[in-house]
């Protein structure tokens, strides 16, 4: 496995790259969406985005940031520390809120979706992460939940508010829409409207060079915001793939999002997708507990074994990137940066020990 770090978009910078370098990455996951933008209640914003039930923050602000001049710029400073640009993590909601949602802009979006597909190959970025959801990320709480009372994320019972019009993937895009709530749509609608966008974008994917990858539902549950999920079993990931046979059709596999699902055996459904080389990158973290209860944790605190897991990764050969998700904050100047240091340094010397016990 390759060690990467995830940064944030406020986080492009000399001083970040230089951290996760330090950290021992020698690859970067991009998130070039501003969550937080004109957000609420975001206190710190260099920790992962909370909102309440009107979300993280209005989308579209960093729109600038995904031409190809922009995305080798970066590319470019990144490589300069000596890190690879491996993947971009989400595409911003303003670009295709109606691709999810079935809308009147859906074809032009696509078309969007597709030129932003072929910048990222030409500028040498292998991955793009993406989350094929309605309510996206919401419903968590927050609280003192890791080791020594670390602030952390959890869930506490599912979120069945409904969603206003103009939200969607818990951002706002369109802070003028008219009153009212999203309609209920099926969750044979749903993966109908996944169908579309991968049938439209794999092609396209193919020949850039780029692969699209999938990060399950989280927090997964059948439905959230009373709008249904794709992706909140093990065996979903399946239905996924067999959707479109293409090399390019991928997976963003979030060990936490996984374990938080009640049923299945993690390392088992680690050695079922590994094994078709559909996983395009990792996201490590632990938790504690089971939707719609669970607390995320320390790394070496909770129900997942990462020793086990890293060992696993090492006997199917995976050579793909592995990021921190979310880590827990820890109490000093700069909580974050000390949870991302503690994990990075848990992951590095998990990663070594496998390569000397082999
Ligand atoms: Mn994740």
């Amino acid at each position: 496995m390759k060690l990467g770090f995830g940064f944030y978009a406020h986080m492009l910078n000399d001083e970040h790259y230089r951290f996760a370098r330090q950290c021992g990455a020698t690859h970067a996951v991009v998130h070039l969406v501003d969550y937080f933008h004109q957000g609420s209640g975001h206190t710190d914003s260099d920790s992962q985005p909370v909102g309440g039930r009107g979300g993280w923050g209005v989308a579209g602000a960093n729109r600038h940031l995904w031409s190809y001049e922009s995305l080798v710029s970066i590319r470019d400073a990144m490589a300069a520390h000596g890190l690879t640009f491996e993947a971009i993590e989400n595409f911003d909601p303003a670009d295709w809120h109606d691709v999810l949602l079935d809308g009147p802009l859906k074809t032009e979006q696509i078309e969007r979706l597709k030129q932003i597909v072929r910048d990222v190959g030409r500028a040498g970025i292998r991955t793009i992460g993406y989350n094929f959801s309605i309510a996206g990320v919401a419903g968590r709480i927050i609280g003192d939940f890791a080791r020594g009372a670390a602030p952390s994320v959890g869930m506490d019972g599912v979120d069945d508010t409904p969603i206003p019009n103009g939200m969607v993937w818990n951002m706002v895009y369109n802070q003028s829409a008219p009153a009212g709530v999203l309609p209920e749509i099926t969750h044979d609608e749903l993966w109908k409207r996944l169908e579309f966008f991968l049938s439209e974008l794999l092609p396209v994917a193919e020949q850039a060079g780029v692969r699209l990858a999938a990060h399950p539902d989280d927090p997964p549950a059948e439905r959230v915001r009373r709008q249904p999920r794709l992706v909140y079993q093990h065996d979903m990931y399946q239905r996924l793939i067999d959707l479109n046979p293409s090399p390019s059709n991928a997976l963003e596999f979030c060990l936490g999002t996984l374990m938080e699902m009640p049923a299945g055996d993690i390392y088992q459904t680690i050695e079922r997708y590994v094994t078709q080389n559909r996983v395009a990158y990792i996201h490590f973290r632990n938790i504690v507990g089971k939707a719609p209860h669970y607390r995320e944790v320390f790394l070496d605190e909770g129900d997942l074994d990462m020793a086990r897991v890293v060992g696993l990764l090492k006997r199917l050969r995976y050579d793909g990137v592995v990021i921190p998700d979310h880590t827990p904050q820890m109490s000093c100047a700069a909580p974050w940066h000390a949870g991302m240091a503690f994990a990075m340094g848990y992951m590095s010397a998990l990663n070594k020990t496998v390569h000397a016990n082999q």
